[in-house]
């Protein structure tokens, strides 16, 4: 009936031709090139069709059969399903799958655990860290009293004994281990033991490697953490959205902040999407999916070292390579604009102790999420790496770029991406 009804309607390519053909531009951008952005990836048809459902319309303020407006018979299922599997997925007692994104689980955080001023820490965004945990022109920043970690000069690993000196000099009521652009192993049992030792919440977020620990490729915060972080989408390959996971005791502190403390209604579409990701990932093939988004990583940045590429940290142990472009004499910005050029998507970075400003960086950051959803495996990271080579020694031969775009092109035809049609 709704089916049919919706049928009567014109489509998209009737009503809106402009943005149904940009639409479809995307997919054609999204197919035929390589992409690289550690954050990204693809989702399923399957989470894009309940992503793009009558589920939006739907205002749902409040929780699974405590809300505060009518007509949530089948929201409430939405919501109790992805609950129910994401709980199952990460072995948490609790979870809020609400958050608009990562931004504003992490400000939820705050929100429970925090008044304003108080003292904070994270990793420095210059060093691998995320904006909004504590970088001065962030919210986080601003409101409240942030010490920043590092890394170490010698090595680029987290500097855990600046971490400890730090939270004993400042007490902060909360402590971050979580990353954008770090190539490593996250020591959670360390930070558990700081943490504890000076009374701070510990809130680990992984956004980047949620997918990574569902799959069981990087250890879990799981018993450690106070208060787990996330982003749906990147490596766990659901929607654009985020969620907090606790213990019991804390539940309470979390839902009341996400809301009414911090947002609105839930984007009930979101959730749906994040409950039909959460099953993908639950099935035994998405074990396989993350230690290939690894093995992959491992391999790229094997044949990137072994062609003069300089590796931040030496390599990599998860999804992500940072490389320093400046033994190429090349800035990050211009070799990722010629990438992108060739058809190979990455983006340009800071590395730590960078000489170069932000917007004009000495990094490359590359990840390999997405790629390894087309099903590409050694061979064709071999082949990444080699044109990545060629596009960074001769950045301004376009003649060359347009020539590598074409055989990107080719490839990816032969590995088509979940979600496009072909
Ligand atoms: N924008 C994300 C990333 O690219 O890492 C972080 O929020």
């Amino acid at each position: 009936m709704t089916a049919a009804r919706a049928h009567h309607e014109p489509p998209l390519s009737q009503t809106d031709p402009e943005i149904a053909r940009l639409i479809a531009e995307e997919e054609i951008r999204e197919g035929d090139t390589l992409r690289l952005i550690p954050s990204e990836n693809y989702v399923s048809r399957a989470v894009l069709e309940a992503s793009g459902s009558v589920l939006t319309n739907k205002y749902s303020e409040g929780y699974a059969r405590k809300r505060y407006y009518e007509g949530q018979q089948v929201v409430d299922a939405v919501e109790e399903l992805a609950i129910a599997r994401v709980k199952q997925l990460f072995g948490v007692d609790h979870v809020n799958v609400q958050p608009y994104s990562g931004s504003p689980a992490n400000l939820a955080v705050y929100l429970a655990f925090c008044q304003p001023h108080d003292p904070i820490m994270g990793l420095g965004l210059p060093a691998g860290g995320h904006l909004t945990h504590g970088h001065g022109v962030s919210i986080t920043g601003k409101y409240f009293k942030s010490v920043p970690y590092g890394v170490r000069e010698s090595d680029h690993r987290i500097d855990l004994d600046q971490v400890r000196a730090l939270a004993r000099e400042h007490k902060p009521k909360i402590i971050w281990c979580g990353t954008t652009a770090y190539p490593r192993t996250l020591p959670f049992a360390e930070f558990r033991e700081i943490a504890t030792e000076v009374g701070a919440t510990l809130c680990a977020d992984i956004a980047h490697i949620a997918g990574l620990v569902a799959g069981g490729v990087h250890p879990s915060p799981v018993g450690l953490a106070d208060v787990i972080t996330t982003t749906t989408h990147k490596t766990l390959r659901g929607p654009r959205g985020g969620m907090v996971m606790c213990r019991a005791e804390l539940a309470k502190d979390i839902d009341r902040a996400v809301f009414p403390g911090l947002q609105g209604g839930p984007h009930n579409h979101t959730t749906a999407g994040i409950a039909v990701a959460a099953k993908e990932a639950l099935a035994p093939e998405f074990k396989a999916y993350a230690r290939a988004v690894v093995d992959n990583a491992k391999v790229l940045a094997e044949a990137l070292a072994s062609r003069g590429f300089r590796l931040i940290t030496g390599g990599t142990d998860n999804h992500l390579v940072l490389l320093d472009l400046t033994p190429k004499n090349v800035p990050g910005k211009v070799a990722a604009k010629a990438l992108d050029r060739a058809g190979i998507v990455g983006n340009y970075n800071s590395i730590p102790f960078d000489p170069r400003k932000p917007f004009d960086p000495s990094g490359l950051r590359i990840g390999t999420p997405a790629v390894t959803s087309r099903g590409m495996g050694k061979d064709e990271m071999l082949k990444l790496a080699a044109w990545m080579d060629q596009v960074v020694a001769a950045p301004e031969d376009e003649a060359l770029l347009a020539r590598i775009a074409g055989e990107v092109k080719e490839l990816c035809r032969s590995f088509p991406a979940p979600g496009i049609p072909v």
